[in-house]
């Protein structure tokens, strides 16, 4: 299973500001974790980071051919991104939300979630746990349809 992760604006900043709410972890050990937990579960990840939102709707079309999942951390874009949500909706891959803070627990703003709206599953509040979650859950799903 080749699972496509894609992460949104300022995830390139982890571990310089914001620690209380980020962790203190950088964003290319970010990119390990995920790699390692990638093996380890035997799927094959790309990760891509963009601070621009067509850079991620573009991504997210490209997908459509090149992998069967996605994962997506949107940052800032999910709570505004109608683009983001209708390229997931287009591609139609099951995707996984993913958030390293729990949104729900924090500004009011940060309450909706738009690309949220296409994807099946959400793992939010675990740090970089919730990407390893979000992979674990998709390589269960493959097993369940096999
Ligand atoms: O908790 C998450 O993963 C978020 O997607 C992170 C976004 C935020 O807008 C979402 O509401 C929740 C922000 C990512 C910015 O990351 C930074 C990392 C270090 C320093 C500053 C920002």
């Amino acid at each position: 299973m080749r699972v496509l992760v894609i992460n949104g604006p300022n995830l390139n900043l982890l571990g310089r500001r914001e620690p209380a709410v980020y962790g203190r972890r950088s964003y290319a050990e970010l990119e390990d974790y995920i790699n390692r937990c990638a093996a380890e579960l035997g799927l094959t990840v790309e990760i891509v980071q963009s601070n621009h939102e067509g850079v991620l709707v573009d991504r997210i079309q490209e997908a459509a051919d090149r992998f069967d999942a996605i994962v997506i951390n949107p940052a800032a874009y999910t709570h505004t991104s109608v683009a983001i949500l209708d390229a997931l909706r287009a591609v139609g891959l099951p995707a996984v939300e993913v958030h390293l803070s729990e949104p729900l627990e924090r500004e009011e703003f940060r309450r909706v979630s738009y690309a949220g709206l296409a994807c099946e599953k959400r793992f939010a509040g675990h740090g970089f746990d919730s990407y390893r979650l979000a992979l674990a859950y998709l390589r269960g799903r493959e097993n369940a349809d096999t």
